[in-house]
């Protein structure tokens, strides 16, 4: 008998049909009555599938007392009930550096977007408003400071971008790092030196409005702010807000609050540029994402190392 798999969600067709012929899959992503289903076939599930926006619940452990493996297609897992995993004894994979370059250089674009002004250039163009004239002068990135909040490797990726732009990096983080670039201890002190900052941070309780509306004042009315992290690691309603009244300068985000439906206000600010947490959303990246579940389950179910382990809490005694 095949290992019984369940997909909370799905991969990308080639990676399903590799998983298709490995295991025998129990699709609760398509299930009309998800309690129903999982009260049915959860008792002989062995590992699950899902990605960063779905995650795995405590509720979802408890149902499977056979489950000994989550793999997520996203290198975050801040929907992932660790602690329920650990304490339930299932391993949990994800998906890093496959999708680091594309989340930089999504990075790179909402800030020159924001900074140029890609979005109003565009409107000028199509409008017709060109003919009476240019659209007003924007903001270079030579020269200007880059302040990233979390130098892990999605943000050291895009310190790396910005330095070829011919931007001043800095950073803020838990502590510093062995790197050339000036460490503030809070995005508050970073944001007050820098004229851009991006959040890199992984998401999760620990970093929830790690981006706070001192930060966002501290970047001030021509301060860019970027998201490519989580919805979670900035205060939204400040963000909005100083957005609105001008009181900072234009925002580039991949991520939100409630997604897929974000606050309506954003849809009225036209210093946002905005994108669907599309980061990664690239056929070559998610394919390589899907790729990687399915070679972390592979590897389960031959005994073998997991490729990409979640570090877990100890279960509590
Ligand atoms: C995922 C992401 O595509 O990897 C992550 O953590 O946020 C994206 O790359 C998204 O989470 C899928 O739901």
């Amino acid at each position: 008998m095949k290992p019984q798999v369940l997909i909370i969600a799905p991969l990308l067709p080639n990676q399903m049909a590799q998983l298709e012929a490995a295991y025998d899959l129990h699709r609760l992503d398509k299930a009309a009555d998800k309690a129903a289903f999982l009260a049915e076939v959860g008792p002989r599930i062995e590992a699950a599938v899902t990605v960063g926006s779905v995650g795995f619940t405590r509720a979802q452990a408890e149902a499977l007392p056979k489950c000994k493996i989550v793999s997520t297609s996203s290198v975050g897992y801040d929907k992932i009930d660790l602690a329920a995993c650990a304490e339930h004894g299932i391993a949990v994979t994800n998906t890093p550096d496959v999708l680091t370059d594309d989340v930089a250089d999504t990075a790179l674009m909402l800030l020159l977007a924001a900074a140029r002004q890609l979005p109003q250039g565009e409107a000028h163009v199509r409008s017709g408003a060109w003919a009476k004239g240019p659209m007003p002068l924007t903001m270079a990135l030579k020269g200007k400071t880059l302040g990233v909040v979390g130098l892990g490797r999605i943000g050291q990726a895009i310190a790396d971008r910005a330095e070829a732009f011919g931007m001043t990096i800095a950073y803020s983080g838990r502590s510093p790092k062995d790197v050339p670039y000036a460490y503030y201890p809070t995005p508050e002190a970073l944001a007050a030196e820098a004229d851009v900052i991006v959040a890199a941070a992984a998401g999760g309780p620990e970093t929830k409005g790690l981006v706070s509306r001192a930060a966002l004042e501290a970047l001030g009315p021509k301060g860019i702010f970027v998201n490519i992290a989580r919805g979670s690691v900035v205060d939204e309603a400040a963000l909005i807000e100083l957005l609105q009244s001008g009181k900072l300068g234009a925002a580039g985000l991949d991520v939100f609050e409630n997604e897929p439906t974000p606050d309506p206000a954003f849809a009225t600010l036209a210093t946002a540029v905005l994108y669907p947490h599309h980061a990664s959303g690239t056929v070559e990246t998610r394919e390589a994402m899907s790729q990687l579940v399915v070679d972390n389950l592979a590897a389960h179910f031959a005994g073998q190392p997991l490729p990409t382990p979640v570090p877990l809490p100890k279960a509590a005694a």
